[in-house]
C-alpha cells in the first residue's frame, strides 16, 4: 500500500528526526518547509495545520499527526513497512521506549528552554518584543539581561544538560552495548527520538559546546554511515534551499 505523507518540517528543528525514519522505512513523502518567525515561533501556515502549533506535524494518508514520539511509533508500526526489519527495530523494546521519552523529557527540554531565553533575551534587548520595556533598556539593564542569560544557560541549564547526556553517554558505552539506544543491532525508535540532539552535540549547533563522549560519537558516525541518514540530511537541506529560492 501507498501512503500519503507531508512533514511539515520547521528549520532547524527536530523534525529533522522524520527525515531519517521516512528514509530507513523507505516511505516516499512530500515536504512543507515552514520558516521559523523572529522570535524563533511557529509561522501562520504551521499555527493552521498543526493542532499543537509546533513542529513536527505529518499529515499520513490525511490524518494530522503532532509529537515527534507519536509520530515515529506510528511510522515504525505501519503494516507495509515489515520487510525493513532486517535494517531497523520496528519492535518496540524497553529501551526504545526510555530513550524516546528520554530524548524529549531530560533532553529536548533543556535545549527548548535554552533557545528560548536566548532569543528572547536577545530580542527583548533590541526592543523587538510587544513588551515596552525592550525599548528602554540602558545600557546597564542590557548587560545584566545579557550576564542572567549566560547564567542560566550556561551553569544552570547547561550543567543539566551535560548530566543528561552523561547518563546516555553511559548507556552506549557500557559493557554490552549494542551501540543502539534500541538495545539491539539496529536503530530503533528511541534511536530516531534521540538523533535530533545527539547530531546537535556532534556536528550542529551545539557542537564544541558540551562534552561528549566516544558513546556519542560513535552513535553518530554509525548513523551518518547509513544511506538512510545521508539521503534524509541531503533532502532536508535540497528542501530547505528551495523553500528558501522560492
Ligand atoms: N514534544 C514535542 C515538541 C514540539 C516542539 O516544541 N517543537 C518546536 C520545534 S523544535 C516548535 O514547534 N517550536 C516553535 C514554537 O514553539 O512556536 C514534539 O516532540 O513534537
Amino acid at each position: 500500500m501507498s501512503h500519503q505523507i507531508t512533514v511539515h518540517h520547521l528549520n532547524s528543528s527536530r523534525s529533522e528526526r522524520l527525515f531519517w525514519v521516512l528514509e530507513e522505512l523507505g516511505l516516499p513523502y512530500n515536504v512543507k518547509v515552514h520558516f521559523r518567525t523572529e522570535t524563533n515561533s511557529s509561522p501562520k501556515s504551521l499555527l493552521d495545520i498543526s493542532p499543537t502549533g509546533k513542529s513536527p506535524c505529518l499529515e499520513l494518508d490525511g490524518e494530522i499527526l503532532t509529537e515527534s514520539s507519536f509520530i515515529v511509533h506510528k511510522l515504525l508500526n505501519l503494516p507495509d513497512v515489515k520487510d525493513k526489519s532486517n535494517t531497523v527495530n520496528l519492535i518496540e523494546t524497553e529501551q526504545d521506549n526510555f530513550w524516546s521519552h528520554y530524548a524529549e523529557a531530560s533532553m529536548l527540554n533543556l535545549m527548548q528552554s535554552t533557545a528560548i531565553i536566548k532569543v528572547m533575551s536577545t530580542t527583548w534587548i533590541q526592543g523587538k518584543t510587544d513588551d515596552e520595556n525592550g525599548n528602554n533598556l540602558n545600557e546597564g539593564n542590557k548587560k545584566a539581561v545579557q550576564d542572567f542569560t549566560s547564567y542560566l544557560t550556561g551553569k544552570v541549564i547547561g550543567s543539566q544538560l551535560q548530566q543528561s547526556i552523561n547518563f546516555a553517554e553511559k548507556f552506549l558505552t557500557k559493557e554490552n552495548s549494542t551501540g543502539w539506544f534500541s538495545g539491539t543491532e539496529n536503530p530503533g525508535e528511541g534511536d530516531f527520538l534521540m538523533f535530533f540532539a545527539i547530531n546537535a552535540f556532534v556536528a550542529g549547533k551545539a557542537k564544541g559546546v558540551f562534552q561528549i563522549g566516544e558513546g556519542f560519537k560513535g552513535w553518530h558516525k554509525r548513523v551518518m554511515e547509513r544511506p538512510a541518514a545521508q539521503k534524509a540530511v541531503k533532502r532536508e537541506q535540497d528542501e530547505l534551499a528551495k523553500a528558501q529560492s522560492a
